[in-house]
């Protein structure tokens, strides 16, 4: 008998959903998710001891592989002095010092538990030092459930946004403008009509919540001397790109300079961790200092803490992203080759060691052209990965994740078994 199987039907009596977490329910491509209990290098095991090829990694934080002996003794030794204070440790400033120098445009930083706190507190300061309520968002992008950023929208764009879920109140959404994704007309447009009144703008420079999108670099542009012209906070939302797409970020990358940045994910090297920073003039916003009200017990969390410091200390190493994405290149390009000679409509990128992966012609630009890729296709590649014993994020929706303990061989195989999922479409 599958264990995952059982043990999906016992979790689902104790937990909504049988998940503490709705995308691995496999909702979206249907079957039984897989319930993992070990993970080593870019390698998992499931319960019935079936191996598979990880290209998760958790959704982001696993860039080193999985209980890397480094990371792993970081968190033992640090455990055995107490997993937690309440009070401040000299680690938190180390690893303060140590996102400020990577992220030039951040002169202070916060910890926090979570990407989803991060931006939700971010979005809180931004408002308390512009005095302003309406944020704009994007279609596509994702930046966790706080409740003023679950929301669509509206008929128009310029409308009051509308919850996507239940339980927000309409009296929050109507304060959030929900614009889309590369169009610089609507951009210009909003600012044009409620400039004045916009107390920040929160993107995913390089979106991973809408499969893989690239910004246009001058739709980047616009939004900086918008926001710069406004008086707009802007946020980037890095939760996922930072130490992902390269040491800098996307803002790196692109050499577009927010006035915030979220992070989370590998800054926390698998454990509960998320960072906001940014100006000095905002941040000083925040209590104890201003009266920007914003805590966490679990905040700057020790154990966590080392974790992310000994992850960043390793992501530091020379040609890491290099290879990283090299090697994430080498995917992307063999499963493109491999589509191409059995005629499906597939394609594939990656920027630094996130990649995305396309049923249609061209990679998608837009919330509009992802939507008309092939879903059935890929839920069929997806399963037939799955059975061969590659694991991707199951949505087609989901960017994808290469880690630095992936080898080449990890890799050919990959490609391999993607020959045979493209035979099965
Ligand atoms: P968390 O609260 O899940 O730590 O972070 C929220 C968040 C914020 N910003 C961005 C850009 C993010 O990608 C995320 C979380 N990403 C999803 C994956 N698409 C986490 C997976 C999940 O929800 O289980």
């Amino acid at each position: 008998m599958d264990k995952n199987k059982i043990l999906f039907e016992a979790s689902q009596v104790f937990i909504p959903g049988g998940v503490n977490s709705p995308v691995r329910a496999f909702s979206s491509v249907g079957g039984t998710p897989i319930f993992f209990k070990k993970g080593s290098g870019s390698y998992l095991w499931d319960e019935n001891d079936k191996k598979y090829v990880d290209y998760i990694n958790s959704w982001g934080p696993m860039i080193l592989g999985h209980a890397h002996p480094d990371v792993i003794n970081a968190v033992q030794v640090t455990a055995k002095s107490s997993l937690s204070f309440g009070a401040p440790t000299s680690r938190e400033l180390d690893i303060a010092e140590t996102l400020v120098k990577l992220i030039p445009s951040m002169e202070q930083v916060r910890l926090v538990s979570s990407g989803t706190e991060a931006t939700m507190s971010a979005i809180r300061v931004a408002r308390g030092f512009t005095s302003r309520d309406r944020i704009i968002k994007f279609e596509g992008c994702y930046h966790g459930h706080a409740d003023a950023l679950l929301v669509k929208a509206g008929s128009g764009a310029l409308t009051f946004g509308q919850p996507s879920s239940a339980g927000v109140p309409k009296d929050v959404a109507k304060h959030t403008h929900t614009l889309p994704f590369n169009d610089i007309d609507a951009l210009k447009k909003c600012f044009k009509d409620i400039g004045s009144e916009i107390a920040c703008v929160i993107i995913e420079p390089i979106v991973g919540n809408m499969n893989l999108i690239l910004p246009d670099i001058r739709f980047l542009n616009a939004l900086r001397s918008l926001c710069d012209e406004s008086g707009a906070v802007l946020i980037f939302d890095e939760v996922m790109t930072g130490f992902r797409v390269g040491l800098g970020g996307a803002q790196e990358l692109y050499k577009v300079t927010p006035d915030i940045t979220t992070l989370g994910k590998v800054i926390g090297g698998g454990l509960p961790m998320g960072a906001f920073g940014g100006k000095k003039n905002i941040m000083q916003k925040l209590a104890p200092l201003g009266p920007v009200y914003q805590a966490g017990t679990l905040s700057g969390n020790p154990v966590a803490v080392a974790a992310g410091l000994k992850t960043l200390e390793l992501v530091q190493k020379p040609n890491f992203y290099d290879d990283l994405s090299l090697m994430t290149k080498r995917l992307v390009e063999g499963m493109t080759d491999a589509a191409k000679s059995k005629g499906i409509s597939f394609c594939a990128r990656n920027v630094g060691g996130m990649f995305g992966m396309y049923f249609r012609d061209k990679p998608p630009n837009s919330f509009d052209e992802i939507m008309n890729s092939d879903r059935e296709n890929f839920n069929k590649f997806f399963h037939s990965m799955l059975e061969q014993g590659f694991y991707f994020g199951p949505s087609a929706f989901e960017a994808g994740f290469v880690s630095a303990a992936h080898s080449k061989k990890d890799i050919d195989l990959t490609v391999e078994a993607s020959s045979h999922a493209f035979d099965q479409l």
